[in-house]
């Protein structure tokens, strides 16, 4: 799979790139990451990239003209074949689940533009008509960090990324039911008085899964609860 950043800061996205699960994956030949700065196809003596808003209000846009040309160019460099799949990255976006991951892992290749200051002038998405993806109902003072959530999430759906193809369906949000996991445990087997649960030592390996199926309902139930209590409690009318 290849992945392509488009950003105004590339050099955010150095470290976590070269990080152990991404930098194996990259070196096996299982995923290509490149990264394109937006300030490469600004054009003027300045290099602008970004301007007041129309109609006044504070901060500052990202012009249409060096972000629509920034992914055209990667665009343009597309292997005949499967077009790459654009995604955005925006407070306004449709909201990140594990399902959108596996979606986006599904894909060839895919784009990630990163926003930065107030944001993208509207023409951005008007012109390319790309995903638009949040990573959560905060505000993040740009689209980078949230890049990396994507890229996070995406790249260990890759087969091989992970050593255990196991371990990416057993996890929480996984399967046809999305249930959480629930509590896991190593050794020792006694930790400042908390034991580990017999059932786990038992070697009944149907018993096991019938324990682990029981603690995720449980666990899926109780943070449906607090969500539903939580988000109750901060409404306008309280
Ligand atoms: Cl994708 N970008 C920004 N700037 N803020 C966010 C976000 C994205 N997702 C949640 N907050």
């Amino acid at each position: 799979m290849r992945i392509d950043v488009v950003t105004l800061f590339p050099e955010m996205f150095r470290g976590f790139l070269d990080g152990s699960l991404l930098g194996a994956a990259q070196a096996a030949g299982l995923l290509d990451i490149r990264l394109t700065n937006i300030r490469d196809f600004a054009t003027g003596v300045h290099r602008q990239v970004d301007d007041r808003p129309y109609g006044g209000g504070p901060g500052m846009l990202l012009m249409p003209g060096p972000v629509v040309e920034c992914v055209e160019s990667v665009l343009a460099d597309a292997a005949a074949g499967t077009a790459p799949h654009v995604a955005m990255l925006t407070p306004a976006g449709r909201p990140l689940t594990q399902q959108v991951a596996e979606e986006l892992a599904g894909r060839d290749r895919l784009i990630l533009l990163c926003g930065r200051y107030e944001g993208f002038d509207q023409r951005v998405a008007d012109t390319l008509l790309p995903d638009q993806i949040s990573i959560g109902d905060y505000v993040l003072s740009g689209g980078e960090v949230a890049a990396m959530v994507v890229i996070d999430a995406v790249a260990r759906l890759i087969p091989g990324v992970l050593g255990d193809e196991q371990s990416a369906a057993d996890d929480s949000f996984s399967g046809t039911e999305r249930l959480i996991e629930g509590p896991q445990y190593t050794r020792p087997r006694e930790f400042r008085g908390l034991k580990v649960p017999d059932v786990l030592l038992s070697g009944d390996h149907s018993r096991i899964a019938a324990w682990r199926r029981e603690q995720a309902l449980d666990a899926t139930h109780r943070r449906t609860t607090l969500s539903a209590h939580f988000s109750g409690a901060h409404t306008p009318a309280g």
